[in-house]
């Protein structure tokens, strides 16, 4: 029943229907099933599925949109849940976003639920942010760790910019820099000079875990 419900969180993705996958993600919820295997097991799934038939040519854009309305809309459900009862010290403040020039926000935004649940003070400045915005952030903040997020092959190159301008803005050796998102590799975050680098957002909390500990 469990994987039955997942593959149905997963369809409701590839077909583009948000009030489907918003009942279905009630449903799991009711039925008591995790929403963090539901994210990952069921509408990461589908996700990737329209990536895939995207670029075969399969779908277009407007199919693209639907299918991450789809997926926002269960997340919106499935999100406050991962969150229940986790008030607790703070581990650490991170200002997290997603780099100039992209607009996918669904990666980020779960990294940052999972941060939080896990203890971390997340302030999320969105998408699209220029590296200035990233630092202004941090300064406002005081946050010692900043994660920035880039799905595309094109943006990712931005992650590098925000690596440099913390060193220009004299704040390289006081914020830890992690990085993430589809193209982004373990060896492209050591050749840019980040902190660390995390594939997936329950990795993201180990590493965010480890650079809170790490002395600056
Ligand atoms: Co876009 N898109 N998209 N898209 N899109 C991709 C990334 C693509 C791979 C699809 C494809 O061709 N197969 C492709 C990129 C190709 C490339 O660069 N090599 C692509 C393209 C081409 C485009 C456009 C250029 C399309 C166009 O206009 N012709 C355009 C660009 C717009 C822009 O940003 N300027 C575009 C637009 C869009 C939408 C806006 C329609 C929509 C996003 C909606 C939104 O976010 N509100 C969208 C979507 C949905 C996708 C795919 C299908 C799914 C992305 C997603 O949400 N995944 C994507 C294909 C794919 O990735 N398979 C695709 C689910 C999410 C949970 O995973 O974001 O990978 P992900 O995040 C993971 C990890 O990466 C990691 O943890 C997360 C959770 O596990 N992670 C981090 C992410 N950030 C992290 C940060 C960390 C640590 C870990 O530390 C800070």
């Amino acid at each position: 029943m469990t994987k039955e419900m997942f593959q149905k969180l997963a369809q409701a993705v590839i077909d583009g229907e948000p009030e489907d996958a918003v009942e279905l993600a009630k449903k799991a919820l009711d039925q008591g099933l995790d929403p963090l295997a539901c994210i990952s097991n069921g509408l990461t799934k589908g996700i990737q599925r329209v990536g895939e038939l995207f670029a075969s040519g399969e779908y277009f854009l407007p199919e693209l949109i639907i299918g991450a309305d789809a997926m926002k809309a269960a997340l919106d459900i499935l999100e406050p849940a991962l969150l229940a009862g986790q008030e607790r010290e703070v581990v650490a403040k991170v200002v997290l976003g997603t780099v100039e020039g992209d607009l996918h926000e669904i990666g980020k935004t779960l990294v940052g639920t999972m941060l939080i649940a896990n203890g971390f003070k997340v302030n999320d400045i969105g998408v699209d942010k220029p590296a200035s915005e990233f630092i202004n952030a941090i300064k406002e903040s005081d946050a010692t760790i900043v994660g920035a997020s880039a799905l595309l092959t094109t943006t990712m190159l931005q992650q590098e910019k925000l690596v440099e301008a913390l060193k220009e803005a004299g704040l390289r050796d006081k914020v830890k820099v992690m990085v993430g998102g589809a193209p982004v590799t373990e060896s492209f975050a050591k050749q840019i000079g980040a902190d660390g680098y995390a594939e997936d957002a329950i990795s993201a909390v180990d590493l965010a875990m480890r650079l809170a500990d790490a002395p600056a």
